[in-house]
């Protein structure tokens, strides 16, 4: 993996770069849309290629290696072969997704046992393990396995988790190195800060991360239901540390302003469910703020579901035949409101990455955050 650093806003820490792996290009800020079984939930490939466009999607270590299992990725050559996706794929290691399975597991240093959420079986996922799999689901960048602490969280444990988290890391690091690429291209290991709201054990998270020296670094334990000033303020301990020549991830962030503030931070890479999640609620983000398609407001509102147009649904439907649509239960509708949103945040931080490269990034921001924090 390759990352070049194209520009750095002079009036804040944005910054806009391209990562070049095996898989092609990506273009950064990025968003990138979450498939988490190996489907962006809704979205047809044609679709998600030709109108939403992400030079990178989201898989999940948890879910891939629970169905279809690791024999039958193995067998279809991987995750790209298996769902015939091309460019990039990053998977999570599954820790985060096994720590939501509260009552179902339980964690120690040697790893973490837990109960299937499909059949109840019981599994055990070690950072050596982890490794293992994600070399067999193959995407271009996997992550080491942590352990993302809840919010609030006692600063004893988060202590304790972060010290775990980083033994973890080295389990991560020293396993890979016997593990050889099983499809002929690169994969990149990120490694990820821990260290819940605090933010001695933040500062002391980071600077073990970047002495790891790998070619990446992810933050996790952030939006996980802490205010939003304590996640930009934790933002801000970890991107003073973590070195500027690397891409930098904030993991399962977040809210169309979220990101922003985020990038303002110095921060290159998100994910998150909400787009698609709040899709299938009936909910739609737009540059003017947020909808609830299923408001009796729409009714009759034969207006385009988005006048700007991002992607062909915006206008080839109606807010009131989208309205009915979920009104009728039909899937149609959560497929339009996927699309959408999907659309809308990928040109967000496109356009984000425009206007750090033209140099107006922070006015272009401000105008932003206060125009979406609206409900329409
Ligand atoms: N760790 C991992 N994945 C994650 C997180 C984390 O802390 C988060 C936190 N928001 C989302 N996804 N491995």
């Amino acid at each position: 993996m390759q990352f070049d650093l194209k520009t750095t806003d002079p009036k804040s820490k944005a910054r806009a770069g391209v990562i070049t792996t095996d898989h092609g290009t990506i273009e950064t800020p990025i968003f990138m849309p979450v498939g988490t079984v190996g489907t962006v939930k809704g979205v047809h490939q044609s679709e998600l290629k030709n109108e939403i466009n992400p030079d990178i999607i989201l898989g999940n270590t948890y879910h891939l290696y629970l169905r279809p299992k690791l024999d039958t990725l193995e067998k279809a050559g991987g995750l790209h072969k298996f769902m015939n996706w091309d460019r990039n794929i990053l998977t999570d290691s599954g820790g985060y997704q096994v720590y939501s399975l509260s009552g179902r597991r339980k964690i120690k240093e040697e790893g973490v046992k837990f109960k299937s959420h499909i059949d109840g079986s019981t599994h055990f996922f070690s950072p050596e393990n982890v490794m293992e799999t994600q070399r067999t689901i193959g995407a271009d960048i996997i992550m080491a396995f942590d352990e993302c602490t809840p919010y609030p969280c006692d600063y004893n444990y988060a202590k304790r988790s972060m010290h775990m988290t980083h033994r973890w890391l080295n389990r991560c690091i020293n396993h890979l190195e016997k593990l050889p690429y099983k499809y002929g291209y690169e994969q990149t290991f990120m490694p990820i800060v821990q260290g819940s709201t605090y933010k001695d054990l933040r500062k002391q998270s980071a600077e073990y991360i970047a002495n790891t020296n790998q070619q990446a670094n992810a933050i996790g334990g952030l939006s996980v239901g802490e205010p939003a000033e304590e996640m930009y303020a934790m933002t801000e301990v970890v991107t003073a540390i973590l070195p500027e020549d690397k891409p930098r991830y904030l993991m399962g962030v977040g809210t169309p302003i979220n990101i922003l503030e985020n990038i303002t931070l110095g921060i290159d890479m998100f994910d998150c469910v909400m787009p698609t999640r709040n899709a299938r609620n009936g909910m739609l983000f737009t540059a003017h703020g947020s909808i609830n398609i299923k408001n009796k407001k729409w009714e009759q509102d034969f207006s385009p579901i988005d006048e700007m147009g991002i992607t062909w649904v915006d206008t080839m439907y109606s807010k009131a035949y989208l309205r009915h649509l979920f009104a009728a239960k039909e899937m149609l509708g959560k497929q339009i409101a996927s699309i959408h949103n999907l659309g809308f945040y990928l040109w967000l931080t496109r356009e984000a990455r425009k206007h750090i490269l033209a140099g107006d990034f922070a006015e272009w921001k401000d105008k932003m955050v206060k125009q979406m924090d609206n409900r329409l």
